[in-house]
Order: C-alpha cells, then sequence, then structure tokens
C-alpha cells in the first residue's frame, strides 16, 4: 500500500488530497497517514498543506527496490532486487541466497559494507551511500573457461553504463579495475558455485565510487563524483548498470564473447603497454600483448618470450 501511495504522490506535481488517495486506493483516511508516516521515515520528504493536501518533496537518496524497480529497462535482472541498509557484504548475502535458489538476475544491495571483498581476501571500502555495492546472481549454461569471461563483460558493462550516465570516461585494468586519471572507481569480483563441470551460479559483485570524497576512499582510488565536479544520480547509475550487464549477458549467451573481446580490448588500458605482473610466482616486466580466448593475459617479456596469466595484479609501468 505504501508504495502504491507513492506512486499517487509521484503521479502529482502539485498536491493530492488524502480524500482523493482514500477514494482510489479504497482505504481509510488513517491509514493513508500512517503509510505517509513510514514513507517519512523512510526519507520521503512529504509536505502537508491544510485543505490542499499531500505533495512529495524529494525522494531519499537509497537505492530501495521499489526506486530501482521503477521504469527499469530489464528483462530479469534486478526484477528480484534486496536491499539492506548496510550489510557485512552483498556477496555472502548473494551466495546464500544463490544456495537457497534465488532467481536468476537477483541482486543483492547495500547502502554501506562493514567487510566488503575484493579480490584475494583484500578489503573494498564502502563507505555508506556513497557509492553502489551490489552483487548480482546469474545461472549460464556457460563452460567453466567462459565463466571467467563473465568479468571482462562486467567491465565493460560497467564502462558504458558509466559513460552513458556521466559522460565520463573509464578505462580497464586487466582483469578487473576501472580507472579514471589512473585511479580505481570501481572493482569488480566473480564468486562461482560449480559442482564437477557444472556451474551452478555465478556471483558477479560491482562496487563504484560514486559520490565519495577522496578522503573516504583509499589511495589512489576516486570517485565519480571528484572526476566529474557534480553528485550523480545512484539510482539512475544502477538501473543503467544493470541494463547494460543484463544486455551483453544475453548477447552473449546467443552470440558469444566474440564482440565482448573487442569491445573489452577497445576499453584497455592494459594491452599493448608495458607492464609489471605480480603473483605467488614473483614478477615478470614485459608488453601486455593480448588476452586469449578465456581472458588469461599474454605477456611478453624483453627477450621475446611469452607468458600467460590467469590471476595477478598488474602494475601499468
Ligand atoms: C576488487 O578487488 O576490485 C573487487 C571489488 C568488488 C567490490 C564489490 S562491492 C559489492 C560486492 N560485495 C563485496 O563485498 N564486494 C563486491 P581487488 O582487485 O582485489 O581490489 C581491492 C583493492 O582495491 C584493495 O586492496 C584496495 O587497494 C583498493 N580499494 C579498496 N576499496 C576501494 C575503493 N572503494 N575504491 C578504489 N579502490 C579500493
Amino acid at each position: 500500500m505504501k508504495i502504491k501511495i507513492l506512486q499517487h504522490l509521484k503521479n502529482t506535481s502539485t498536491h493530492i488530497s488524502g480524500e482523493q488517495i482514500s477514494k482510489q486506493l479504497k482505504i481509510s483516511r488513517s491509514a493513508i497517514w500512517k503509510n505517509i508516516e513510514e514513507l517519512r521515515k523512510d526519507g520521503y520528504l512529504i509536505e502537508a498543506t491544510p485543505h490542499l493536501g499531500y505533495t512529495l518533496k524529494s525522494i531519499p537518496d537509497k537505492l530501495l527496490a521499489h526506486e530501482i524497480q521503477d521504469q527499469l529497462q530489464t528483462k530479469f535482472v534486478g526484477k528480484n532486487f534486496v536491499w539492506h541498509d548496510s550489510l557485512e557484504s552483498t556477496m555472502s548475502l548473494a551466495f546464500k541466497l544463490g544456495l537457497e535458489g534465488a532467481q536468476e538476475g537477483t541482486v543483492v544491495c547495500a547502502e554501506g559494507q562493514t567487510k566488503g571483498k575484493g579480490r584475494l581476501g583484500r578489503v573494498w571500502n564502502s563507505p555508506k551511500r556513497k557509492g553502489i555495492y551490489l552483487s548480482i546472481i546469474l545461472r549460464p549454461s556457460l563452460s567453466l573457461q567462459d565463466v571467467s569471461k563473465l568479468t571482462l563483460l562486467t567491465a565493460v558493462a560497467l564502462c558504458e553504463a558509466i559513460t552513458k550516465q556521466t559522460r565520463l570516461s573509464g578505462f580497464i585494468k586487466w582483469p578487473n579495475d576501472i580507472l579514471m586519471n589512473q585511479k580505481k572507481v570501481s572493482g569488480i569480483l566473480t564468486e562461482l558455485h560449480a559442482e564437477l563441470d557444472q556451474v551452478r551460479f555465478v556471483v558477479i559483485g560491482i562496487g563504484i565510487n560514486v559520490n565519495a570524497s577522496l578522503q573516504q576512499l583509499p589511495e589512489n582510488a576516486t570517485s565519480l563524483k571528484c572526476e566529474k565536479g557534480d553528485a550523480i544520480n545512484r539510482i539512475a547509475l544502477t538501473q543503467e548498470v544493470l541494463r547494460y550487464v543484463e544486455n551483453w549477458y544475453e548477447h552473449v549467451l546467443e552470440h558469444g564473447f566474440d564482440l565482448i573481446m573487442k569491445r573489452w580490448k577497445e576499453l584497455s588500458l592494459t594491452i599493448g603497454h608495458q607492464i609489471e605482473f605480480v603473483d605467488q610466482n614473483g614478477k615478470v616486466r614485459g608488453k601486455a600483448i593480448d588476452v586469449d580466448e578465456y581472458g588469461g593475459l599474454i605477456i611478453e617479456d624483453h627477450s621475446g618470450i611469452r607468458v600467460k596469466k590467469m590471476s595477478g595484479e598488474v602494475i601499468q609501468l
């Protein structure tokens, strides 16, 4: 009922009286008043003028499910949208829901995370209401090797969604960092649940620094607001991200990864550049030549020897 009343308030540019809402929704005036109070508690600024009625003045800066789903142009991604004010990590809850059989496209989103996860046990700083922190559950019928390329797909989708919404250009540092002016603005973490050779589900974690100040972020990080100079609408950006992820996901299921690999290379900061690669085996210096069909990075060292790396850290030289 709360959401229906909200819809009425949104559809009215001036005032809507309690009587009008009560007639249209067939509920009592006191029920309306209770729901309006609840909306106010959620952060909606609703003005009440005697004899005229209610006016919606502003909506809260929160990624509430019904705000995201309002005008969300997707078929399945985000249709089940689980929102929390705070979570340890959206990855853990999404994984749990995945095990419990959550439908494909389920999104778990939090305004802040107390134990946001990066790769290899690292931490993702998640200041409250300053970013987008969400995990998407997908159930692709792909081989394990193809699934690793969903990280590349997500990186492309994020760059494109960010540009569409903000006009800012991000570039990809292999495999999962989106950088602006050499600073990290977004990261992706992919986890999967597989049995034998079959993928049960994949959880794609997305962290974007949206309206954070540099003081709220680690060194070498930036936010869209810092780059643009203006605050960014997190709701619209979240909708755009979900739309781009779904579009590319549907594309690869139907046509394979050729186009996404091409797009990834166009947006790559790594390919064609001198890098240092660090993993548990040590360091390799050389030129990043290409990514292979599974998303592995091919590096050519100074003596012309090529090595392929599936996981590790790239330092752009
Ligand atoms: C990542 O790991 O970049 C993956 C980040 C994924 C975060 C999302 S948020 C929603 C979902 N739920 C989670 O719990 N996680 C996912 P990695 O490549 O390992 O980068 C981590 C490193 O980036 C850290 O060691 C820091 O150096 C740096 N870092 C931490 N927080 C950052 C931030 N907010 N912005 C930029 N860099 C950050």
